[in-house]
């Protein structure tokens, strides 16, 4: 089969893209009170989570969540990008495995984090977060879909999540450095903790990944990429594309923040050190920062969705010679991503490159 016709097919960040799965705030749930959200999320909003964890998200909220990313699939539409939706699920209902219960699931919003694609294929994460281990169902559709067009559909080993793969004492225990509410007992890993830079991947370890989920990924891709794991400083990281984003050959944006030293592969790029993010103070950012403004879209090397209210970031993007298209996303912050977390990007036309 020549690349012109394959339904998945995608090695970076930044080839013109031709297919995006956009996610749904539908049906979205608050997730039940575990270790891995105290690891990750505001303090502020714990108490949010430990009454409200397994209700359905306010309906204002998702209903506000939702016009965002319709508004986004038409600009997407409008810029010639053929858009996909998932099939919304109820996620306030329990589920159990044998090991353990989960009074709900979370939402189909983010396909960034449970889907990973890598040239040809698309494969299901195993998630770290027990809410999260049925994440994929919302988007089985499409998933059989590509498959039946013949895509290469894969699915990591499904986890245990068994209590030995959480650390309750995980502040105390940097393990090689990396302070992680995981432990190594199984391979986990959620799909936005990797980046793709055609056959070069870079990865952080984090709450939501662990050394051996990284381990698994990498060998099962095989000797044609190879992998970079990112240093930063953030005690509570979960995906790096609020940390770092290469944008194109040559432009990487940084979060000046965390990113302390540029990876020697990345010495020869020009740095974007990405401003401050926007956010008014009376939006509830119950899963993130401000720096929600970093998880920007690039549709080729010069199109880019970003936030409409992110100006100083907009500004930033043109001074570098960027087209920024500005997308009204703000009301689907409180959700925990902005357009990178929310789209997938499963057609993006272009060769497997190296660009070092
Ligand atoms: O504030 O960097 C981002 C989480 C994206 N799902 C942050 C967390």
């Amino acid at each position: 089969m020549g690349t012109e016709s394959l339904p998945v097919c995608s090695h970076n960040e930044w080839d013109t893209v031709e297919e995006v799965i956009v996610g749904t705030a539908l049906g979205a749930c608050i997730p039940e009170w575990h270790v891995t959200l105290k690891a990750t999320l505001p303090e502020r909003y714990w108490s949010f989570f430990k009454e409200h964890g397994g209700q359905p998200f306010p309906d204002e909220i998702v209903r506000a969540a939702e016009r965002d990313l319709d508004g986004l699939a038409k600009i997407l539409e409008a810029e010639g990008v053929r858009v996909r939706r998932p099939e919304p699920m109820r996620q306030a209902r329990g589920f159990a495995s044998p090991h353990w219960r989960s009074r709900g699931g979370l939402y189909a919003a983010m396909p960034r984090d449970c889907l990973l694609v890598v040239g040809d294929e698309i494969l299901e994460v195993p998630m770290a977060w027990r809410c999260r281990h049925f994440e994929t169902q919302a988007f089985r559709p499409l998933l059989k879909e590509y498959f039946l067009r013949g895509a290469k559909w894969t699915a990591a080993p499904k986890p245990m999540l068994g209590d030995a793969l959480y650390d309750e004492g995980f502040h105390e225990s940097a393990k090689n450095g990396v302070a992680s509410v995981l432990t190594e007992i199984e391979p986990v890993f959620d799909a936005a903790d990797f980046l793709r830079c055609g056959k070069d991947i870079v990865y952080f370890r984090s709450h939501t990944t662990n050394a051996l989920g990284v381990e698994w990924l990498s060998r099962h891709l095989g000797s044609a990429y190879r992998f970079h794991e990112l240093e930063c400083d953030d005690t509570h990281r979960m995906h790096i594309d609020t940390t770092f984003l290469p944008l194109r050959p040559g432009l990487l944006m940084v979060n000046p923040e965390r990113v302390r030293t540029i990876p020697r592969l990345f010495r020869s790029w020009d740095i974007l050190e990405a401003p401050p993010g926007c956010t008014p103070d009376d939006v509830p950012l119950y899963f993130s920062s401000k720096w929600l403004n970093m998880n920007v879209f690039m549709l080729d090397e010069e199109r880019v969705l970003v936030a409409a209210h992110e100006k100083p970031l907009i500004a930033a993007l043109r001074n570098r010679g960027l087209a920024p298209i500005p997308v009204p996303f703000l009301s689907f912050y409180p959700l925990g991503g902005s357009i990178h977390c929310a789209t997938l990007d499963v057609v993006r036309r272009g060769a497997l490159k190296s660009y070092f």
